[in-house]
């Protein structure tokens, strides 16, 4: 097997093969993580991530179609990475994608990855802000985060973005949906996609009001904007970007750039060290020091709480 410094400096010099090899070390929790993790640390925090969020079928992988052929007009390095945290098995969203994406599969500025559940959702969380990092580790301008869906597990792979895309198509009471799943307080800017349809122009109207309703704003704060799209025609498409940009530059301006990085590293430092936590206390199942603080608690000489207390200070040696 290649040493990880050689396999990163590959990716950075923008060979893909590189970059999916570290993908599949990230995604299958390779014992060389901490490695790969260390080696990728200098070269990363210089991608501006996209997160792109709606329910199935209102034209996501459309969309980043058309947001990569943007970019790359630009002279920008693209990586998408499709995730799919709902369906397991299905696996049809992923292909579909792969269909709606297929002209810029020849691009090498352009590199996309799907990346499913497998029925592991607390992999995925962990999984996913590290492919991130080697994406933008290989050099990747921008990164968009395509997730399926409007459950709570998409929104929290969202939240790993810079600026989040919620994007919406009439019909199917759709933002209903998304208010319940929370969806009204993540996007920082907001599509409502398939405009040639009828209802679209109801759509964003419902959408505005109830943004209105939870509105609590100060004078420089950020009002999210809402654009109506065509994506199969790439119609809206530059008003987008616009948004993305003056979403950016406000977050530059403003610190929260800097804050929200800060806050989702933190994020994934609790969420490591929790898992190893759990690990080590799962690991005490059958030992003698659990089964004998449940005996003290049984007989009354210990509380659950302080009973805890004296099991965490166990597996940190705090004791
Ligand atoms: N009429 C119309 N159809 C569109 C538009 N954008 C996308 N579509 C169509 O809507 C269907 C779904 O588009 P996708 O881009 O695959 O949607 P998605 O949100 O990525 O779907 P999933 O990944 O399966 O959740 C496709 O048949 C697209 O061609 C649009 O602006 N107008
Ligand atoms: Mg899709």
């Amino acid at each position: 097997m290649q040493d990880v410094p050689e396999l990163v400096a590959q990716a950075r010099e923008g060979r893909p093969r590189a970059v999916a090899r570290l993908i599949s070390l990230v995604e299958g929790a390779s014992p060389r993580l901490r490695e790969v993790m260390a080696a990728l640390a200098p070269f990363a925090g210089n991608a501006y991530v996209i997160g792109l969020t709606g329910p199935p079928g209102a034209g996501k992988s459309t969309s980043t179609s058309a947001l990569i052929s943007a970019y790359r007009r630009a002279g920008r390095r693209v990586a998408v990475l499709a995730v799919d945290p709902s369906s397991p098995f299905s696996g049809g969203a992923l292909l579909g994608d792969r269909v709606r994406m297929s002209e810029h599969a020849s691009d090498p500025g352009v590199y996309i990855r799907s990346m499913a559940t497998r029925g592991h959702l607390g992999g995925l969380a962990r999984a996913a802000p590290q492919a991130i990092r080697v994406l933008d580790a290989a050099g990747c301008d921008v990164i968009v985060v395509e997730t399926v869906g409007v459950g709570q597990s998409e929104v929290e792979i969202a939240a790993q973005a810079d600026t989040s895309v919620v994007l919406l198509a009439p019909g199917m009471g759709d933002s209903i949906q998304a208010a319940k799943a929370g969806i009204l307080e993540i996007g920082d800017v907001y599509v409502v996609n398939k405009a040639d349809r009828d209802g679209a122009d109801a759509t964003a109207r419902e959408l505005n009001h109830m943004l209105a309703l939870g509105e609590s704003r100060g004078p420089g704060d950020w009002r999210p904007p809402i654009v109506k799209t065509v994506a199969s025609r790439g119609e809206g498409i530059d008003e987008v970007v616009q948004a993305l940009e003056k979403h950016r530059a406000w977050m530059e301006e403003h610190g929260v750039l800097t804050a929200r990085r800060t806050r989702r590293a933190a994020h994934e430092v609790e969420t490591l060290a929790v898992t190893a936590l759990r690990a080590r206390i799962a690991d005490l199942h059958g030992d003698r020091r659990l089964d004998a603080l449940a005996e003290r608690i049984v007989a009354g000489d210990l509380d659950p709480y302080a009973a805890a207390d004296e099991l965490v200070a166990g597996v940190t040696g705090g004791r």
